[in-house]
């Protein structure tokens, strides 16, 4: 199997995460694609007609694109639990959330990679940043028991999430008024998963 995917992709650390988590590594080579608005690699619209990364090409069956779907797949094959069966609905929820947050701060990338300095969007990027905001809000005050319980797909998320504002948008200082969701991260960033995948570029 391959797995499309880019350097800084939050989307794709989720993926690789998971990979370590459940000693999947061995099954998976990867490719550096170039996923850009505008400018996709014939490759990836082969493999992903939205352009995105990542996208999981397989010996047999098609493609998987969508990092919740890729997720699931792996979890799946090692019957590793990460969606809780005991209480999916809630996990599911936080993976959302935290797709959510990369979501909105991926787009502001975008949108000053797209149109400098000089002509981006000012309110519509405060307005991502909200969105960003209002997760991590949300994450300090009501999801601390769930994230500080036992490993699953929604804390993959989460720390995805966190590690790529801190490449990102430094600037923004997320951790601040959020101790609780400050600690958490300190300690999930040292697991050897999210060590082995520290985005660079
Ligand atoms: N919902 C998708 C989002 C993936 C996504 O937005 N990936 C970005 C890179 S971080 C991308 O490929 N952008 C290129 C584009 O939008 O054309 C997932 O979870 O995989």
């Amino acid at each position: 199997m391959q797995l499309l995917m880019s350097g800084p992709s939050p989307f794709v650390r989720k993926v690789l995460v998971l990979l370590h988590e459940t000693g999947q590594t061995d099954a998976v080579g990867t490719v550096q694609v170039t996923a850009a608005v505008g400018g996709t690699e014939a490759q990836l619209a082969a493999a992903n007609p939205l352009g995105k990364i990542p996208a999981l090409m397989r010996d047999e069956g098609p493609t998987l694109y969508d990092s919740r779907v890729i997720c699931r797949f792996f979890d799946d094959r090692a019957g590793a639990g990460l969606y809780r069966p005991q209480n999916t609905w809630e996990t599911l929820v936080l993976e959302a959330t935290a797709d959510g947050i990369m979501e909105a701060a991926v787009l502001m990338v975008y949108e000053i990679r797209f149109r400098g300095d000089e002509g981006k969007n000012a309110a519509w990027l405060e307005g991502q940043w909200e969105k960003v905001a209002r997760g991590l809000d949300a994450l300090n005050a009501r999801w601390m028991a769930h994230l500080n319980g036992p490993l699953d797909i929604g804390q993959i998320g989460v720390g995805a999430a966190l590690g790529y504002l801190d490449l990102r948008h430094e600037d923004r200082n997320w951790r601040t008024g959020r101790n609780a969701l400050a600690a958490w991260y300190e300690r999930f960033a040292e697991r050897p998963s999210m060590q082995a995948t520290i985005p660079e570029g």
